[in-house]
């Protein structure tokens, strides 16, 4: 039974700024879920970042509708799908969603002794590792950073492009790290369908896929781009549930998807997403939202499903903090272990956490 639910706000700096076309991530403003009952905590991590750029969320935001309209429905019996039944006439607040309902899972798998891989379906104890590269000052210095992170191992390098850093970034990187470098592209929404002819000179560079593209709202949009543009167009931002999966697949809009939990109010939405594309033969990955080990846990364990067959932005804790807080992932071969622990499968170290800790509320459960 859950008697308690803690909100717990924290701050963790990035090892180095990470820019995109829509701002510049120096740090985490963190959000996590506490989920106590019978001894037993159970972790959710908020994936928004500090203000509605990414997507029309933010951390604020999420803490405000989570007080209000979402811990009501949690009482002592709730599991995470009663838990999201309940809060389905709840428009939107997706990552808000998603925090409460990944706590709930942890706590209550937890309890039943079986972990997320093994409660979602995973059937890889280990997964390819990608990175996502931030939109650099020159040329010269992306070079220098796909290098050091090829160095590190990584198997798939993701560049964050914009107008004017998009077609000469990566011919760059193409050029230099040669054929067999699995390279894709990020645009976070920073394109117009007008902008068709320009985008389709990446078809030069043989890239997996290029994601997000245009506004989200624009699945209409992005079906004509995809006709207009060889390289295959992978949704982000677009995909908030299993319908609009359903409906951009079916419209063309694009033909691989990033999934994101927290994008879509959370694991049993996620998998739902998973299975779909599985059915169809549609190839998807595991995207990333700068996640401490916490989150990047539940992550590993979605991203062990086995319709994930392009290596996914879960990157070692390395690539984002100076000290994470759990155990390290660490990169081996290119990959990251699947935990095997109940629950996510790791736990923060309370110390530490608590040391960046600048809020914590207990926050009282109806019985
Ligand atoms: O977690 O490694 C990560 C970040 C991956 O590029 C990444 N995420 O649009 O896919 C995306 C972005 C969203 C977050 S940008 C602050
Ligand atoms: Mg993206």
């Amino acid at each position: 039974m859950i008697s308690e639910i803690r909100l717990r706000r924290a701050h963790i700096d990035l090892v180095s700024p990470f820019r995109t076309s829509f701002g510049v991530e120096t740090a985490r403003d963190l959000l996590y879920i506490e989920v106590h009952g019978d001894g037993v905590t159970g972790w959710g991590e908020c994936t928004a970042m500090s203000e509605p750029m990414y997507s029309s969320e933010y951390v604020d935001g999420c803490e405000a509708v989570i007080r209000r309209f979402l811990l009501p429905h949690v009482v002592g019996g709730t599991t995470a799908e009663s838990f999201t039944k309940s809060v389905a006439g709840i428009r939107g607040h997706y990552m808000a969603k998603a925090v409460v309902e990944t706590a709930l899972l942890d706590h209550q798998l937890r309890c039943d002794g079986v972990s997320f891989a093994k409660f979602l379906g995973a059937t890889q104890s280990r997964v390819r590792s990608g990175v996502s590269v931030g939109i650099q000052p020159s040329i010269d210095d992306l070079l220098h950073v796909v290098q050091k992170y090829l160095d590190d191992g990584y198997l798939r390098i993701k560049l964050k492009i914009e107008p004017g850093f998009d077609i000469e970034p990566v011919r760059a990187v193409r050029r230099t790290f040669g054929d067999a470098l699995l390279l894709q592209v990020d645009a976070n929404s920073a394109y117009h369908v007008n902008d068709a002819a320009h985008l389709a000179q990446l078809d030069d560079f043989n890239l997996l896929l290029i994601e997000q593209p245009l506004p989200e709202e624009q699945l209409a949009a992005h079906a004509e781009l995809a006709k207009l543009v060889h390289t295959p167009i992978c949704l982000d931002e677009s995909i908030l549930s299993v319908e609009v999966a359903r409906d951009a697949l079916a419209i063309g809009a694009c033909s691989i998807i990033n999934i994101k939990p927290g994008r879509v109010g959370g694991y049993l939405e996620a998998k739902k997403i998973h299975d779909l594309c599985f059915e169809r033969g549609v190839p998807v990955w595991c995207g990333g939202m700068l996640e401490t080990g916490i989150g990047r846990a539940a992550n590993l364990a979605l991203a062990a499903l086995p319709g994930f067959t392009l290596p996914g932005d879960t990157s070692a804790s390395a690539r984002y903090f100076q000290r994470d807080v759990t155990s390290p992932f660490v990169l081996r071969d290119g990959h990251l272990d699947v935990p095997t622990g109940v629950g996510i499968g790791v736990d923060p170290d309370l110390n530490y956490l608590d040391s960046i800790t600048s809020r914590r509320d207990v926050l009282t459960v109806a019985r």
